[in-house]
């Protein structure tokens, strides 16, 4: 029978080896360490984990793949940014998750993704693999001709690892709609083949599934609403504080707005607005997406809200906090900010926005707190329902997909509260949700043996 000790020590051997194997990394070393210092009750329970070697697996990536983008900007110099996927484990079904093109793309940050996507593909139960790729390509300032000359690029190297039943990337932060079409574009014609469901989150004219774009957003929203009906409680009336003003944040605040709730902020790396009457969604939405502009643009033609520059948006009262923009972006200090000011639930929109000081804040306090690989499974899972679209050359309706979407993310917070309760931690959908998913993992692993 293994020791009290058993599960720790072996964890920390684990966590010692990825300090050590993994250097400069500290994003991938935060996903990683909060991952295996919520798993020991699974551990206990099934000592075969740790015996055939399941968490030194978990943590190596099974495939990395980096190389040169070369392109040619507008005034006809030649520009070189690195292409990243990562293709971290294949146990639940083919490689999935988004791109990323932002300046502070490195190998970490990828890896760190990479390796939440596979406990979140897992929880959609979809059969799909985790993976993440990108590059440290800024779009912003770009124009039209020299995104899809990067893209084209991007994919003239990604291509040779992709396909529907091998990987299948979709967008994040810096890769939407328009980016999407130009890398499906050039896939299309260097491989001959119109492989819809080698990319996810395509046009619907072309392929696309309904509800993709939505379904990040809303997914958090379903989530919410489902922590909050478990306490007899609902969203109606509740002020919520929203970071973000891009494809996570516009679609949540949607949803919010929906269901009778106030978010009254939006925010990106210029500043935040607080519009005290609830954000005009319409006006945010013809600055974001059509004109891509600044949420200061929104504060200049919106009488009720006001934009400040820098400063942090969590410093602005309300019941629910929604970080929907990028990593570490909540901190201890902002935490403890929002408790004082009678913070109710959080929801992780972006991918471990909040750092580990404040989600330490969070569970003092017994705020309602939904880890990202969870609460944010939503666009995955409708990723999901596109291939599955595509295999079968279905269409699907609007409000068939969001019924479909809800019904996962139901079922994804479940699982979470279920396997919080029977692994001793009832209401903390942190065990719960990395429990859950790691022991799917784990068994698919365990029976398909060392490779
Ligand atoms: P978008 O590119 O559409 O929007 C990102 C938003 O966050 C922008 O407002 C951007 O502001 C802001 N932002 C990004 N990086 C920073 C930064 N370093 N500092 C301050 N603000 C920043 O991306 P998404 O909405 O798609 O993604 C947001 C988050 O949600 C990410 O963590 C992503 O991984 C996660 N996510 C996305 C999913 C999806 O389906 N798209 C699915 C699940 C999770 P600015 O324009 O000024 O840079
Ligand atoms: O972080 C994520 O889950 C995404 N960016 C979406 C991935 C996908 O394949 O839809």
């Amino acid at each position: 029978m293994p020791s009290a000790v058993f599960p720790h020590a072996a964890v920390d051997e684990v966590l010692r080896t990825v300090l050590a194997r993994n250097p400069g990394e500290p994003e991938f070393h935060q996903a990683v360490t909060e991952v295996l210092e919520s798993i020991a009750p699974a551990l206990v329970e099934r000592p075969e984990y740790v015996e055939a070697g399941i968490l030194e697996r978990l943590v190596e990536p099974e495939r990395q793949v980096l190389f040169r983008v070369p392109w040619t900007d507008d005034r006809n110099r030649v520009q070189v940014n690195r292409g990243f996927r990562v293709q971290f484990n294949s146990a639940l079904g083919p490689y999935k998750g988004g791109l990323r093109f932002h300046p502070t793309v490195n190998l970490g940050i990828i890896k760190f993704l990479g390796f939440e996507q596979i406990f979140k593909n897992a929880l959609t139960a979809q059969g799909i693999g985790g993976a993440k790729g990108g590059s440290d390509f800024d779009p912003h300032g770009k124009s039209d001709a020299e995104i899809m000359r990067f893209c084209q690029s991007f994919m003239d190297e990604l291509y040779r690892h992709l396909g529907e039943h091998t990987d299948v990337p979709a967008g994040d932060i810096g890769v939407g709609a328009r980016e999407i079409g130009y890398l499906f574009g050039r896939y299309r014609k260097i491989t001959n083949r119109h492989e819809s469901g080698m990319f996810t989150g395509k046009g619907v004219a072309w392929g696309g599934a309904e509800v993709r774009t939505e379904a990040t957003g809303y997914g958090a929203v379903f989530f919410l609403e489902q922590m909050l009906q478990r306490r007899g409680q609902g969203l109606e009336g509740r002020r919520a504080i929203v970071s973000g003003a891009g494809n996570v944040a516009l679609y949540a605040i949607e949803k919010l707005q929906q269901r009778g709730a106030l978010p009254i902020t939006a925010s990106d790396s210029s500043g935040y607005v607080v519009d005290e009457s609830g954000i005009d969604l319409a006006l945010l939405k013809q600055i974001k997406e059509v004109e891509r502009g600044r949420v200061s643009d929104y504060a200049a033609r919106r009488p009720s809200a006001r934009f400040v520059a820098g400063g942090s948006v969590w410093d602005v009262p309300g019941e629910l906090a929604l970080p929907c923009a990028t990593q570490n972006e909540l901190d201890g200090a902002a935490a403890a900010t929002l408790i004082r000011n009678g913070l109710v639930a959080v929801v992780e929109g972006a991918n471990m926005p909040c750092t580990p000081d404040a989600v330490d804040a969070f569970r003092g306090a017994r705020v309602l707190f939904a880890p990202g690989k969870a609460a944010n499974a939503g666009g995955v899972a409708t990723s999901a329902l596109e291939m599955s679209q595509n295999a079968s050359r279905q269409r699907w309706t609007f409000s068939d997909s969001e019924q479909r979407l809800q019904a996962i993310i139901v079922a994804v917070h479940d699982q979470a509260f279920e396997a919080a309760e029977r692994y001793g931690a009832p209401g903390d959908y942190v065990v719960g949700a990395n429990t859950a998913s790691f022991v799917k993992v784990a068994d698919a692993m365990l029976a398909q043996g060392v490779i």
